[in-house]
């Protein structure tokens, strides 16, 4: 009869300790605006066992792990009848991904992977790996799964060359997907970071693209793009215009791209995206907000300057050191926000905050001004009223004497 290696049973009781860990808030972290955690939400620790190991102790005597998992990272996310789900990239050993569902009761903590990763219809013969699935719940009633479908180039003759497409697949229950044609772009012969917007536009499924005239390079794709299409069992964008612009000397001179799905508020719609410049050590990616206008989800009404979310201590080294990456946040019902981030494409952490919060940043943050002299007077202006309210303070101050 065949047996379960007892090895695996420590090995689950390990794991256990770190499934049911409690996350806290990381207090050595303020800037009034989202609370960042001390442990990672999904890590490759996660992964079950029974994904990496062959548990028969006749076909795997030393307990050994014969399909790794390198990396849990970029994740599309939803709340589902009070429960929070993650669409993880999990990458093997083997450096393709695929997505698994990641399933917790309060979004901070206790995720757990569903039994098995899911297995999409297999309709792209020439496709070798996908990633980065945003997740839109759609007012048609469908949830969109909208991700990267990589192909290689054999056009050139560069064992690299590859092409970037948005695959769409969409779900009722995240159990059963159907798998729709890929996404054509009738101007932009590249495409990764696609989002689906969640309402109609003029009675059309909106896409925020980004348009790319390379793999890796986006040319003279000036930005996150926009475009309508009439039908999405067969996807066809023919006009993209530029939402957010990639600007010189700023968080998004290399690239830029949509992430979450744009949340809504009073004020207009609120895009969590990435920016990316390029360094002596390559490239890297930060995460910045800016919101369009709830008319015109196309129309950019407000950037606040700079980064939202930078790499920070441990966050900074991975497998790509140096990069935060999002394309997932839930916007509950209460207010609260919760926005998933992967850094270093390596594992993710959550990061917490509210759309009022939100709200604040975006439209009362100053705009960047773009050169150092302009931004140093900027901020000597807002230096000059702090100091001039500390001066005409009565409020006691630390360390001054009170009397
Ligand atoms: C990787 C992605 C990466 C892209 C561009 C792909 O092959 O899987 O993680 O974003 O290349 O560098
Ligand atoms: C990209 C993304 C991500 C990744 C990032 C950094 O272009 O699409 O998959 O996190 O590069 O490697």
């Amino acid at each position: 009869m065949a047996m379960v290696h007892e090895k695996y049973y420590d090995l689950a009781a390990e794991q256990e300790k770190l499934l049911t860990r409690k996350n806290e808030v990381d207090t050595s972290f303020y800037n009034g605006l989202f609370e960042r955690y001390k442990y990672p939400v999904l890590t490759r620790e996660h992964a079950p066992l029974h994904w990496r190991f062959d548990l028969n102790k006749e076909t795997n005597p030393y307990f050994m792990e014969r399909l790794g998992i390198n990396a849990v990272m970029n994740s599309g996310a939803i709340e589902l009848d009070g429960k929070f789900y993650l669409v993880a990239r999990v990458e093997g050993n083997d450096r393709k991904s695929f997505f698994a569902v990641a399933e917790s009761d309060n979004g901070i903590d206790n995720f757990r992977f569903w039994d098995s990763p899911i297995l999409l219809p297999d309709t792209c013969p020439e496709e070798t790996n996908v990633y980065d699935m945003r997740l839109t719940r759609h007012e048609d009633g469908w949830i969109y799964g909208v991700f990267c479908s990589e192909s290689k180039d054999t056009s050139v003759n560069d064992l690299s060359a590859a092409v970037a497409a948005a695959g769409i697949v969409r779900t009722k229950n995240l159990k059963d997907w159907e798998r729709l044609p890929n996404l054509k772009t009738l101007n932009s012969p590249q495409q990764r970071n696609v989002v689906l917007h969640p309402e109609f536009v003029d009675g059309k499924y909106a896409f925020y693209t980004r348009p790319m005239d390379d793999f890796i390079d986006t040319g003279s794709g000036g930005g996150i793009g926009f475009g309508l299409c009439e039908d999405i069992t067969h996807a066809v964008i023919d006009q993209e215009i530029i939402t957010s612009k990639r600007k010189y000397h700023t968080i998004t001179e290399v690239k830029n791209g949509a992430g979450a799905v744009p949340i809504k508020t009073d004020r207009g719609w609120i895009h969590i995206a990435h920016g990316v410049r390029n360094t002596a050590a390559g490239l890297r990616y930060v995460i910045y907000a800016f919101a369009t206008a709830l008319e015109d989800p196309a129309k950019v009404i407000a950037e606040p300057s700079g980064l939202l979310i930078g790499p920070r201590g441990p966050e900074r080294v991975g497998d790509v050191s140096n990069v935060v990456f999002t394309n997932g946040a839930i916007a509950r019902e209460n207010g609260d926000v919760y926005i998933y981030y992967a850094s270093s494409d390596t594992r993710m952490h959550v990061a917490t905050t509210t759309i009022d919060k939100l709200t604040d940043y975006v439209f009362n943050t100053p705009e960047d001004p773009l050169r150092s002299v302009e931004c140093v007077a900027q901020r000597c202006e807002f230096i000059e009223k702090n100091l001039e309210l500390l001066r005409n303070s009565k409020q006691h101050r630390p360390g001054q004497s009170q009397e």
